[in-house]
């Protein structure tokens, strides 16, 4: 979807694990439905933190330390060329916690689920970068806190963050974009309806359709690194 789409309108895109899929980057629902072995409720909610947190920091530090040997893929390259070049309004909402869309140059760009990189502690609500590993007893590099650091991940049952700007975003964008998600989360998965609702034209990339396809006025199927240069090139290309 591109007809019609004037350089001075406001595009929203809105990612998913899919876009890093071709970077190797593990999907959440794989054929079997598990998280990289595990069930979401195990690892991914505040009461599985409370329950295991050991269980939890290893899946975390792995996922972090995976980081170090994936690369940005072309799909967040097309990404990074289109934030750089479009003279119009531009967000892109990722739902992934990897930094691979900052690596490929990003910049207009929100973490509604929290980023693997970053900590959190407890004890003093300071926020900081955190690239090792962080096991149940890292000391906070602000208050010197021990043990009371976790990832800055949202949890489900968490808010996600930036919900604000994102809505006021859904409420001018012309085009919406969505990007490999399966649609399965919210409020991630309802923002389609919202961007339709106030008239953008909107349009899903996906290796197969989404639990949302029927509310896209346009469905692309496929690798999101075949399909999102292509689509940038014929918006800036055109
Ligand atoms: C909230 C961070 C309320 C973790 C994630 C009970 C209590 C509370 C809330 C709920 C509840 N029951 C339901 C809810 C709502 C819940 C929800 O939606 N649950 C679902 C399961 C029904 N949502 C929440 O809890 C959210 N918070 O509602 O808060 C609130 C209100 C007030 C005050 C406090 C709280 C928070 C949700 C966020 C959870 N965190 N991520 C981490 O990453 O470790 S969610 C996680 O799954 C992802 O971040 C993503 O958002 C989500 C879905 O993943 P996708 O990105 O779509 O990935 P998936 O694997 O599913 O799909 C990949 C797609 O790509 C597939 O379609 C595939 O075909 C395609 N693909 C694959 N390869 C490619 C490709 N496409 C293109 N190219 C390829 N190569």
């Amino acid at each position: 979807m591109v007809a019609g789409t004037e350089r001075s309108h406001a595009i929203l895109v809105l990612t998913g694990a899919g876009v890093s899929a071709d970077s190797g980057v593990a999907t959440f629902r794989g054929p079997d439905g598990l998280w990289e072995g595990h069930r979401v409720q195990d690892v991914a909610t505040p009461e599985a933190f409370q329950r295991d947190p050991d269980l939890v920091h290893a899946f975390y530090d792995a996922r972090r330390a995976k980081l170090e040997t994936v690369q940005p893929n072309a799909a967040h390259e097309a990404l990074a060329r289109l934030d750089a070049e479009w003279p119009g309004e531009l967000l892109i909402v990722t739902q992934n916690v990897d930094d691979l869309h900052e690596r490929a140059g990003a910049r207009r760009l929100l973490h509604m689920h929290g980023e693997l990189k970053l900590g959190w502690c407890l004890a003093c609500g300071e926020r900081f970068a955190w690239v090792r590993e962080m096991g149940t007893a890292a000391t906070c590099p602000s208050c010197g806190g021990v043990g009371q650091v976790r990832p800055d991940i949202v949890w489900f049952g968490e808010m996600p963050y930036e919900m604000e700007p994102i809505e006021e975003a859904l409420q001018r964008c012309h085009l919406f974009v969505s990007i490999g998600t399966s649609g399965a989360v919210y409020p991630a998965a309802g923002f389609v309806q919202t961007a339709r609702y106030y008239g953008a034209r909107c349009l899903e990339m996906n290796l197969e359709p989404s639990q949302g396809s029927m509310f896209f006025h346009e469905t692309r199927l496929g690798r999101a690194a075949e399909l999102v240069p292509r689509w940038v090139e014929e918006l800036l290309g055109g």
